[in-house]
């Protein structure tokens, strides 16, 4: 087990414990050695396991450097799996419930006898939440609110998520026998930041045993339905997936059909139309008589498409972009030939809000500068929190002017060849000014300028605080602009538009926070903003090493909201990236 699985799993225990009502000397044991852990190199930690010096750490004693070492050698811990053992499942998924941590879990227990979130909602409703002490109306309400939430989120799923479970499909199904073409099409196609369902389209003359094939791939829990060419299961965590099996000459047409959007496909059929054709899953047919492009003889007529680009040069278009098909003015766009070259991951040359051991990451500066090395950046920003994210371990003044130092001294080393920036991420407070005076501010390169605290302000009150912190002469970029967690937390209140008005009055970028259960900036305002002027910074807001990857998903909402290497602040090399900054500096 790795470093920080382990420290996920004393994590994991403290909040068990804490669930179960145990002595809270006890569970902050847990809490704190989880931390402890985090903050070693993962070098340095391998070395203390094997030479048993890991009780010599702050905040680990004997006993729970023993269980680090069992967690290190075999992966597994007696002591974990006995206290899961004695917790009602019940009592764990109420963990999933936002605003219930394991303290009010314990209180709901001990006090009501609940033990599942069927008899927390019905508690809720009969009124008992909201009279224990420490609950309030208030509340109970918020439970309930919660509870309804999560019945609705839990249909859809993440991108990033999806992704995971569609890829190895994808690869076996181009793997099978009788194979020609097989594609991911619908809303993963489309890269949207959610998605509902996966939908495969397979090219191919023989599609018996590809349906056998696909109705018993590990992780299906349920066959929904089954026919000669296409089949729909139900994956393991709740994800559907649809299979269609097309001959190779309907390919390109079910492929185009299944992608979507919806309204992408009502706008493309109606052109088709316009020009006396007929467009459908099964090809592109002169619209006279009766005949659809599922006959052979109107097939036969048919146009053929060796491409998507072929399909769309049919109808006088250009390639339109997965990403793009939203019906949004794509195809008059595309008509034109006008569609813009799209942002790419490899345009991307560093990044600037990242976290390290300093504040909550879980990687050091030197494995965050190593890892962005890897990936071949030229830059990597770091962006810890300010002193007043106490729950994020925020650095005051003294912690982030040394790190200031060692930041320089890296530099001056040469031990990397990414080269670092100094930043922070500074708590915009709840009044709008910055959590950092300006002469603490002025040492840095770059301030990224969020919001942590006081989310239940009213829209016009949000709104005022973030365009202040915009307008501050020291702000470089404004982070995740609505906070909102997608498909867990709703955003905070806030009119994106005037924060917009301000931000390119400032020559203030917008963040586009890349972690994938944000993408906030959300990409249905990119267009229209960038084309007004604002620009993007693409942040993975990374808390590990493994995580500057987010920054894929970044790239996604970037292409979906029509932004090209050209509004993206991170795609400048290191040399204009560093002139950029510092006159970005010498003008505040
Ligand atoms: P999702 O699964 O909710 O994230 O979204 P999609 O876009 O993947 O939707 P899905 O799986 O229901 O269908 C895949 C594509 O098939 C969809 O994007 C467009 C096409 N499609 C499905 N139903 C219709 C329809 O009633 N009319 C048209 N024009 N196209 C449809
Ligand atoms: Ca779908
Ligand atoms: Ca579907
Ligand atoms: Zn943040």
């Amino acid at each position: 087990m790795t470093k920080n699985e382990i420290a996920d799993v004393l994590s994991e225990i403290a909040t068990l414990m804490e669930l179960k009502g145990e002595n809270p000397f006890k569970v902050r044991a847990y809490a704190n050695g989880a931390r402890a852990i985090e903050a070693i190199e993962n070098a340095e930690f391998a070395s203390m396991v094997e030479e048993g010096r890991l009780n010599t750490v702050k905040g680990i004693g004997e006993a729970l450097a023993a269980k680090v070492a069992e967690l290190h050698a075999t992966g597994r811990l007696a002591f974990l799996d006995a206290l899961k053992a004695s917790i009602e499942p019940g009592l764990v998924d109420m963990l999933e419930i936002p605003s219930l941590g394991p303290k009010k879990i314990a209180v709901l227990k001990r006090e009501l006898g609940v033990t599942s979130i069927m008899e927390l909602e019905r508690a809720c409703k009969e009124g008992k939440v909201a009279a224990l002490a420490g609950f309030g109306e208030k509340t109970q309400e918020k439970l309930l609110a919660g509870i309804r939430n999560r019945e609705a989120y839990s249909r859809r799923h993440l991108w990033w998520k999806a992704v995971g479970l569609a890829a190895p499909i994808l690869h076996g199904l181009r793997a099978l026998p009788g194979v020609q073409a097989a594609e991911s099409a619908g809303s993963l196609r489309r890269r949207m930041e959610t998605v509902g369902d996966l939908d495969f389209i397979v090219a191919s003359s023989e599609p018996r045993p590809i349906v056998d094939w696909f109705t018993a791939i590990p992780g299906v829990v349920e066959v929904t339905a089954r026919g000669d060419t296409k089949a729909s299961v139900r994956l393991d965590g709740g994800l559907q997936a649809d299979l269609r099996i097309v001959p190779a000459d309907q390919y390109v047409f079910a492929l185009h059909h299944f992608t979507g959007s919806k309204d992408h496909n009502v706008q493309m059929r109606q052109r088709a139309l316009e020009r006396g054709l007929s467009l459908s899953e099964w090809g592109l047919v002169p619209a006279s008589g009766e005949g659809t492009a599922r006959d052979k003889s109107a097939r036969s007529e048919g146009v053929r498409a060796a491409d998507e680009r072929a399909l769309f040069a049919a109808l006088g278009l250009s390639f339109i972009p997965p990403e793009l098909r939203e019906g949004l003015g794509e195809i008059e766009v595309a008509e034109k030939g006008e569609l813009p070259r799209l942002v790419e991951l490899s345009d991307l040359r560093g990044s600037f809000h990242n976290h390290t051991t300093e504040s909550d990451g879980r990687s050091t500066l030197h494995e965050m500068a190593a890892a962005a090395q890897a990936l071949g950046w030229d830059y990597l920003g770091i962006a810890d929190h300010s002193k007043s994210s106490r729950q994020a371990n925020g650095l005051a003044e003294d912690r982030l002017l040394a790190q200031v130092s060692e930041i320089r001294a890296l530099n001056a080393a040469g031990t990397y060849r990414t080269h670092v920036f100094t930043g922070t991420e500074c708590d915009i407070l709840p009044d709008g000014s910055l959590d950092f005076d300006d002469a603490v501010l002025g040492e840095l390169d770059y301030v990224v300028a969020s919001v942590h605290s006081a989310f239940s302000q009213d829209e016009a009150a949000m709104t005022a605080r973030i365009v202040r912190a915009v307008e501050h002469p020291r702000t470089t970029m404004l982070g995740h602009l609505t906070g909102r967690l997608l498909l867990e937390r709703e955003a905070y209140r806030v009119d994106a538009a005037k924060v917009i008005d301000a931000a390119i009055a400032n020559g203030v970028v917008i963040e586009l926070n890349a972690n994938p259960r944000r993408l906030d900036m959300d990409w249905r305002l990119w267009r229209r903003a960038a084309e007004r002027g604002l620009l993007c910074s693409i942040n993975p807001d990374a808390h590990e090493a493994n995580a500057l990857q987010l920054v894929l998903a970044g790239v996604n909402s970037a292409r979906k909201g029509w932004l090209t290497a050209a509004s993206v602040l991170n795609t400048l090399p290191l040399a204009k990236m560093a002139a950029w900054l510092e006159a970005r500096r010498s003008r505040r």
